[in-house]
């Protein structure tokens, strides 16, 4: 429903209604979500949150503006207070005109002059606008609504002023006739004696506002009883939060610690939740290209490397700069550059040696004694929705992680067709595949056969080698879980390497397919990879 036909079926339900002050965005989602109709924008609380005096002195495109915030972050009315509608009838048509394009749903104005000052400030020196100046005011105002719905209550000061119940029930009446939606009654007193005397002889002329700030232990049965349409808890917002931070700041400032805080305040995850951070998130999944929150990567980096004595003493291998970086920051750089934000390092041989920022650390205490499944098992909870698991000691072009994340299938490794001849390093991981590699075909469908070393090679050419990169999708989660489960189970865990678990998987029914690339990548296995690592990084291909 519009926000200006919810806010005239406030003004008109035959019930006594309540709406509650809020002075931002926040505050006005805050007031939303305790269950209100609708939002008073009010004068001295917007001023006050800016430290202003609620005399004009925020200008009136700084009140829409803060307006704005509010109408954004919520779905009920908001009623401006607003103020004499900021100079004559002419401001007050732009008035209008600017609030119904911010999606506000009325205004009150009251018969003050501008500038105004509030009504607890010296109330009865306070001048009251000539009534049919203020008549003209409305009329203007509701000459240049263009939604029917649109309210303007017309604010009666004349109790404010010290005039008497006559007067105000003349203005009354006179800005009814000019078109007011309600009439605002306002006072001053401890008691809600004038206000009850203007309804009995008001009598539902048309719907009566009131502000019980100063009467505020009037029981709000009597409010009902005497035919009041709305409320208005006009500002005990802005009033508890000066509280709470006048406290806290207090606290903060004397014990310098957070220790007595902490636990009282709203948490940064609350904060979140009310600015629609999910949201956002979501969000990103659509619009945002390569951001992939549900990705992750898993890098396997325990080891200290053989034949590198010297540039391992301190550190283990991935932390060896390649050409002025380490070689598992230029991994990660990688994984960022993809949107892959969520990695994971497990860490074993000097891990202390490990400060790269941006990922975490899992620690496989065990590194010495265990083997690759042990260290993969320790990230378990890292892996996502979707999960690369990586050699910590891999140099590849970029394209080979770019092309890896838009395949679609649950398990996905990374297979180099190029002659084998040409393959350097060790020959442990050649990969038998479904099918050789056909360079002519885009995306072609090939499965794993298995993971081996020579001896099988013999017997049968491999198709090439896994390079020590597998994506994990979907369902492939939980197969690759049940995989590593059954090897734990089977003994000589300590043993096993990551391509024992691929073989299992393709023994479970669960082959992963195959993403043939030719060259592009290199491990560090020793002091020469070490040295080409170099011409790798710096684009010239070993
Ligand atoms: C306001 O909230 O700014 C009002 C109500 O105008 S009162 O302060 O009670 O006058
Ligand atoms: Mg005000």
């Amino acid at each position: 429903m519009k926000k200006t036909t919810q806010l005239k079926n406030l003004l008109t339900s035959g019930r006594t209604e309540f709406i509650l002050e809020a002075h931002n965005g926040l505050s006005a989602k805050i007031v939303e979500e305790a269950g209100f109709k609708g939002i008073w924008g009010s004068g001295l609380a917007l001023s006050a949150q800016h430290a202003v005096r609620d005399n004009n002195e925020l200008s009136w495109t700084q009140v829409i503006e803060n307006l704005e915030f509010m109408s954004d972050a919520t779905s009920i009315p908001i009623l401006l207070d607003g103020d004499t509608g900021y100079g004559d009838f002419n401001n007050m048509r732009r008035l209008v005109q600017k609030l119904e394009q911010r999606d506000i749903a009325g205004v009150c104005i009251e018969d003050k002059l501008f500038p105004k000052t509030n009504s607890f400030i010296q109330g009865e020196q306070q001048e009251l606008e000539n009534i049919e100046t203020f008549c003209g005011k409305i009329q203007a105002g509701k000459d240049a609504q263009k939604d029917d719905d649109f309210c303007i209550v017309a604010r009666v000061e004349a109790f404010i002023a010290g005039w008497g119940l006559e007067e105000a029930i003349r203005r009354g009446e006179a800005y009814r006739r000019a078109g007011a939606d309600a009439i605002l009654i306002h006072s001053k007193l401890s008691r809600p004696d004038e206000v009850l005397q203007f309804a009995r002889e008001w009598d539902n002329r048309c719907p009566l506002v009131i502000v019980p700030t100063k009467y505020y232990s009037t029981p709000t049965e009597v409010f009902r009883d005497n035919n009041i349409s709305l409320v208005i808890w006009a500002n005990h917002m802005i009033r508890v939060s000066i509280t709470a931070m006048q406290k806290t700041a207090r606290i903060i400032h004397q014990t310098e610690s957070l220790v007595d805080i902490e636990g009282q305040a709203a948490t940064v995850s609350e904060i979140f939740r009310l600015q629609g951070a999910d949201e956002l998130l979501e969000a990103e999944k659509i619009y945002a290209g390569k951001s992939r929150p549900d990705a992750s990567a898993v890098i396997l980096a325990a080891s200290r490397g053989e034949g590198m004595d010297e540039l391992t003493r301190d550190r283990p291998k991935v932390m060896i700069p390649v050409a002025g970086k380490t070689v598992l920051r230029r991994q990660v750089d990688k994984f960022k550059a993809q949107g892959i934000n969520n990695i994971t390092v497990v860490a074993g041989y000097r891990s202390g040696a490990i400060d790269v920022q941006g990922v975490s650390v899992v620690v496989n205490e065990d590194w010495e004694k265990s083997s690759e499944l042990t260290s993969l098992a320790c990230a378990l909870d890292a892996f996502s929705n979707e999960t690369v698991l990586i050699y910590g000691d891999l140099l590849f072009r970029t394209y080979i992680l770019n092309n890896l994340m838009d395949w679609d299938a649950d398990l996905l490794v990374v297979v180099d067709s190029s002659p084998l001849d040409r393959v350097q390093g060790n020959t442990n991981d050649l990969a038998y595949c479904s099918s050789p590699d056909d360079r002519a075909m885009y995306q072609q469908k090939v499965s794993l056969d298995q993971i081996s070393g020579l001896d099988n090679w013999q017997v049968r050419k491999a198709d090439g080698r896994w390079i020590g990169m597998l994506r994990v999708r979907g369902e492939g989660r939980a197969f690759l879980v049940e995989a590593l489960e059954q090897l734990r189970g089977e003994g000589r865990f300590e043993d096993r390497g990551v391509p024992d678990l691929i073989n299992r998987l393709v023994e479970n029914g669960h082959a992963p397919q195959v993403q043939y690339i030719s060259g592009h990548w290199m491990d560090i296995n020793n002091l020469q990879d070490l040295q080409r690592a170099g011409d790798f990084a710096h684009g010239r291909n070993p």
